[in-house]
């Protein structure tokens, strides 16, 4: 972080990405940082903590805050998601406003919109999967946005193709403030490995299941032994909040659970870049979704609710 005495110079801030479940904020993040940092599936509220994304652009130290979905929330755990995406924002410098630009104007998008707006919290407009819709229909999104909040600028991307990313990344290396960098700037996050592990199970779980079955379950990383053979024995479990979803998840002879756990070693393997050892167990544990203890677990603290 420092050279011979001097710190750093340059700039550092934290830049919320925010939005509707399913916008692509983790996509857009991960494109950004040049890595997988966040688990991306086409199931909305995928994403249930914030995650950083430590971003260096010339001499700026960008520090992306993917967020979870803004959502109108029904169990705790909802709660607790949502009550995460607002506590990014506000203790962004900026907030990035993702919109799907196919789904438009669906969902929380008009509140979320109007809150930045009567919160006066600096934000940029940006519509994402430009690639599956044609030019002119941006345009009446973008007057319809725009004229909900003073976004200061506005993007039009696809985190998916790069079409449209160069843009906003040379425009985030000027918008965040002077100062020091306040991380490495060689690190990529601030996801411990264990809950990292954990979030490719889940990817797998989102990925490979049904309907409610991926909503009502959580992972927990129970053991992690790094051996010297350098590779790495991880043991996680699966829990389940209602007795009927452990059948689904074990499948058939073991077969759903035995592929959700081939999938996630093979991507841990890749992405940790070591050789994996992978065990699964799968309970019930009924409620765990109301749990403060358990969404604790999972990075959400939900006591300062608004
Ligand atoms: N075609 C297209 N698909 C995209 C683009 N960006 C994201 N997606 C897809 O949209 C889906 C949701 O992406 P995520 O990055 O998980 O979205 P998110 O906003 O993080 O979702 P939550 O965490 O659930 O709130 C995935 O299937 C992505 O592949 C894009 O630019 N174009
Ligand atoms: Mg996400």
């Amino acid at each position: 972080m420092t050279t011979g005495t001097s710190p750093v110079v340059g700039r550092c801030g934290f830049v919320a990405v925010a939005g509707a479940p399913n916008a692509g904020k983790s996509t857009l993040v991960n494109r950004l940082a040049g890595a997988k940092l966040s688990i991306v599936t086409p199931k909305a509220q995928t994403t249930r903590s914030r995650g950083l994304g430590i971003v260096m652009l010339a001499e700026s130290q960008v520090v992306l805050v993917d967020t979870p979905g803004i959502f109108t929330p029904r169990r705790r755990l909802d709660r607790a998601m949502v009550s995460a995406a607002w506590a990014g924002v506000r203790d962004a410098d900026l907030t990035l406003l993702l919109v799907d630009a196919k789904t438009g104007m669906a969902g929380a998008v008009r509140q979320i919109a109007e809150t930045l707006a009567t919160q006066q919290l600096r934000s940029w407009l940006v519509l994402n999967k430009i690639d599956l819709v044609p030019p002119p229909a941006l345009l009446p999104l973008t007057a319809t946005l725009t004229a909900l909040a003073p976004f200061e600028q506005t993007f039009m991307l696809s985190a998916t193709t790069g079409d449209g990313i160069e843009q906003l990344a040379s425009a985030l290396t000027d918008a965040v403030p002077e100062g020091p960098h306040l991380y490495p700037d060689d690190d990529l996050t601030d996801l411990p490995d264990r809950l990292f592990a954990a979030e490719i199970v889940r990817e797998q779980i989102f990925l490979q299941t049904h309907e409610e079955v991926p909503y009502g379950t959580t992972v927990e990383t129970e053991h992690w032994q790094d051996r010297n053979d350098g590779s790495v024995r991880i043991e996680a479990t699966i829990y389940v909040a209602r007795p009927g979803h452990k059948a689904i998840l074990i499948g058939e002879a073991g077969k759903r659970v035995r592929t959700i756990g081939m999938r996630a070693r093979e991507e841990l393997s890749r992405l940790l870049a070591r050789k994996v050892h992978l065990f699964l167990n799968v309970k019930e544990r009924a409620g765990w979704d109301e749990q403060a203890e358990r969404l604790r677990a999972i990075g959400l603290d939900d006591r300062d609710q608004r």
